[in-house]
């Protein structure tokens, strides 16, 4: 008997061709809005609303569909704190000694600091993280494949998910972030890939006047 049986698509909805020309429009103009957010209200977001970017985020292609990912949704606020507390001690030391003189400049167009309120003001902080090997049904564990670009796509879904619900996102990457894998309790065979901070912006919040490149400069067409 053929133990992985195939099935027909039958979740595929096919437009037609006006209405698919609308939606890819659509689609591009609402993601053209999302902006990383850095000023948060302290404003409270149902779990169920996270529940559902992640289901989204999950729903991403892996290699060889291990989904090699785990999502820890934080709104507890004395664990926001430790998280802040930990990112700033990496963050000073990376403003201050550890990043070269380059790497300051690309940055300052962003405003950027060690100072991470947002990661008290924010109603959420997902962590995502990598899992390296997954356990398999026998308990062994089994090298995953192609595991960043994966979970590179499953935060892109997330991030994508959160802003369609209307919630204002950050991508967050403390270097090192080894410390959020031993606060957040999760094994060694994963590794912190990024922290989504996820919110409401402050009413007065600002970003930084960037411009994105425009389609002829990012794609070529060869027809
Ligand atoms: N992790 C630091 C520095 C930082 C690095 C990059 I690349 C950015 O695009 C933004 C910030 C911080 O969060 O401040």
């Amino acid at each position: 008997m053929d133990e992985h049986p195939l099935r027909r698509y039958h979740e595929y909805i096919e437009y037609p061709a006006q209405s698919m020309l609308e939606r890819a429009q659509q689609f591009g103009q609402d993601l053209q809005r999302r902006r990383s957010v850095r000023e948060y209200r302290r404003a409270p977001v149902p779990r169920q609303l996270i529940e559902h970017c992640i289901a989204a985020a999950a729903s991403a292609p892996s290699g060889a569909h291990r989904q090699p990912w785990h999502f820890v949704a934080v709104s507890n606020a004395e664990i926001k704190a430790k998280i802040r507390a930990a990112a700033e001690a990496e963050e000073r030391r990376f403003y201050n000694e550890r990043a070269p003189k380059a790497w300051l400049d690309a940055l300052a167009p962003l405003k950027t600091d060690e100072h991470k309120p947002f990661l008290d003001d924010a109603a959420w902080l997902i962590a995502v993280f990598a899992q390296r090997v997954s356990t398999q049904a026998d308990g062994s564990q089994a090298k995953n494949y192609y595991v960043p670009e994966s979970v590179g796509i499953a935060t892109g879904f997330l991030l994508a998910a959160l802003h369609s619900a209307g919630l204002a996102t950050l991508t967050h990457t403390p270097s090192p972030m080894t410390f959020l894998r031993d606060l957040l309790g999760r094994p060694t065979t994963e590794r912190a890939y990024m922290l989504v901070v996820a919110g409401y912006p402050d009413h007065a919040c600002e970003v930084p006047d960037l411009q994105r490149k425009p389609l002829h400069e990012v794609a070529d067409f060869l027809e």
